[in-house]
């Protein structure tokens, strides 16, 4: 999202990849000084430091020279908002393990994640408030997943977000009116991430046409490209 964001504006950066599965580098203190609750992104403008996409994306729009990735119309910005509010509000962490759980319908890989932060807990007690926040998210993750009403609720919340996308595309072919939108970057991610993890049948032989016509338009942005938008690995990658 941020990286659509800078690059729909035509802003230069300078990527850091920060690995947060196996060297968990947003634990180290050099991260937290920056991002105290120890998750990506992390923008820096300048000496500014800047950080959760709902407030970096529209620092990329009012800071730099581009094009506006903000609708002209009230109303058309509210929609905006609102919808990026909605799509950073899914748990994309449920949409992916639901996917990949075992024959006793759990994640080895959450269970996996769970113990890797217990043992760094352990070995850096100085870290312990990031950890402790994430080891309890894990924790509610595996009791998530182990109820399958909780699923359902999550993946349909995910499925309906779909269809409210294929009926704002129905009238504009953007999220939220005209031209590109900050909203856009978000739907972009979020509908890459659905396809990652297997739900793209959501807008495949028919269903949610604008949303199919919708991701073909933005596959074919220069953005896609440059931004280094990915929607498919295999389960190792991810
Ligand atoms: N709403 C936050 C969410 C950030 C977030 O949860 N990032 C995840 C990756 S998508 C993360 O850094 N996780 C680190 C971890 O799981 O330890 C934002 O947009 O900045």
């Amino acid at each position: 999202m941020t990286r659509l964001a800078l690059v729909e504006k035509g802003v230069a950066y300078a990527r850091r990849t920060v690995d947060i599965m196996v060297k968990a580098e947003q634990f180290e203190p050099w991260y937290t000084a920056l991002n105290p609750r120890a998750v990506v992104p992390t923008l820096a403008i300048g000496d500014e430091i800047i950080t959760d996409t709902l407030r970096i994306v529209p620092r990329i729009d009012a800071e730099f020279n581009g094009p506006a990735l903000t609708p002209p119309i009230a109303e058309d910005a509210a929609v905006m908002e609102a919808t990026m509010r909605d799509i950073m509000g899914l748990h994309y962490g449920i949409l992916l393990y639901a996917r990949r759980l075992d024959e006793n319908g759990k994640s080895q890989t959450v269970i996996d994640r769970g113990r890797f932060l217990r043992a760094q807990r352990a070995k850096y007690p100085e870290r312990a408030e990031a950890l402790d926040r994430r080891i309890a998210g894990n924790e509610r993750l595996q009791k998530a997943l182990a109820d399958p009403a909780e699923v359902e609720r999550h993946v349909g919340e995910a499925k309906a977000l779909v269809s409210r996308l294929d009926q704002a595309m129905a009238d504009s072919p953007f999220v939220s009116g005209e031209s590109y939108t900050l909203a856009d970057t978000f739907a972009t991610a979020a509908l890459a991430r659905f396809r990652m993890h297997g739900y793209d049948r959501w807008w495949q032989n028919g269903a949610n046409p604008h949303v199919a016509a919708y991701y073909r338009r933005m596959q074919e942005r220069l953005s896609w490209v440059e931004a280094g938008v990915v929607d498919s690995a295999d389960e190792r990658d991810i």
